[in-house]
């Protein structure tokens, strides 16, 4: 059955290849992000090589008021949300916690747990409503482990792991499934962002491995939405073959 998929940070990396999955499966998208035109350059690619019906909401997950604005109003044929995809978020910087950049840390709480917080309390209402709903909370191996220089970034991933579990509780009475995924290294445009647009930093992460990429991890998205309505996987740590957790990768040519 077609579903109606909710993605934020759809402009690039997994947001982006989830939303290319799901309109392969003939789909309906609610594609978002701040980056107007790459929303709307996705949004064309979509419906000129899918069919695909997508609306594009253009904000920022961190201002409540925006979020409310665009997800609160709703097209009426665009409000049965079956699918919440909370993709939005970023690390900004690696730093021990005594030299840390508090603007950083500003920008990691409020996009990764705020953001995905105000996402989430106008969607789940609407999923209570219809009594069905699947959350996909995109957490990470930080959500896991804390490593060095990256106490900030791993307590808020941290935070959306105990949200999906808190989630998972609060939402079991009304038939929502919350499923936390948390990816090891994934290629996408994560380290750039982290690094302040240093490519050549960022392309050193993935150096002699083999890292995932975003379509691995909208495959796996897409397999757990298709599983039989009683069916729900709760908590998915996924990495490349090469790393075996946070601290740990074998990199090939070093
Ligand atoms: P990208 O930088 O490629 O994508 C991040 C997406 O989030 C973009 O679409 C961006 O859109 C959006 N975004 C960021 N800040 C905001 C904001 N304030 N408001 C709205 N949208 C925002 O990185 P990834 O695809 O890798 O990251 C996606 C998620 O996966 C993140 O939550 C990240 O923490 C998590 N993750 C990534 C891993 C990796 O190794 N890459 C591993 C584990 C987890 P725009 O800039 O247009 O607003
Ligand atoms: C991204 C993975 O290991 O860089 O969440 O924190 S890591």
């Amino acid at each position: 059955m077609r579903k109606t998929v909710l993605i934020t940070g759809a402009t690039s990396g997994i947001g982006e290849a989830v939303a290319v999955k799901f309109a392969q499966s003939s789909d309906r998208l609610i594609i978002t992000g701040r980056r107007k035109e790459r929303l709307d350059e996705l949004a064309n690619h979509l419906r000129s090589t899918y069919g695909t019906e997508v609306l594009t909401l253009c904000f920022d997950v961190r201002v409540r008021q925006e979020v409310e604005n665009n997800l609160g109003q709703l097209p009426e044929e665009w409000r049965q949300i079956d699918i919440l995809v909370n993709n939005a978020g970023l690390a900004a910087g690696l730093s021990h916690i005594d030299e840390g950049d508090t603007d950083d840390w500003d920008r990691m709480v409020d996009t990764n747990v705020k953001g995905l917080l105000y996402v989430t309390r106008v969607i789940s209402p609407m999923m209570v409503n219809r009594g069905s709903g699947h959350i996909f909370n995109i957490a990470s191996i930080a959500g896991k482990e804390v490593y060095e220089n990256g106490a900030v970034y791993c307590a808020s991933k941290h935070a959306v792991d105990a949200l999906s579990r808190g989630m998972r509780i609060d939402l079991l009475k009304h038939g929502i499934k919350v499923t936390n995924v948390a990816p090891g290294m994934v290629e996408t445009e994560f380290s750039l962002v982290r690094f302040r647009g240093d490519a050549e930093r960022a392309a050193s992460v993935y150096k002699g491995v083999e890292p995932l990429t975003g379509e691995d991890i909208a495959g796996v998205i897409h397999y757990c939405a298709s599983l039989p309505d009683h069916v729900c996987i709760n908590d998915l740590v996924i990495t490349p073959k090469a790393q075996a957790n946070a601290t740990n990768t074998f990199r090939k040519n070093k």
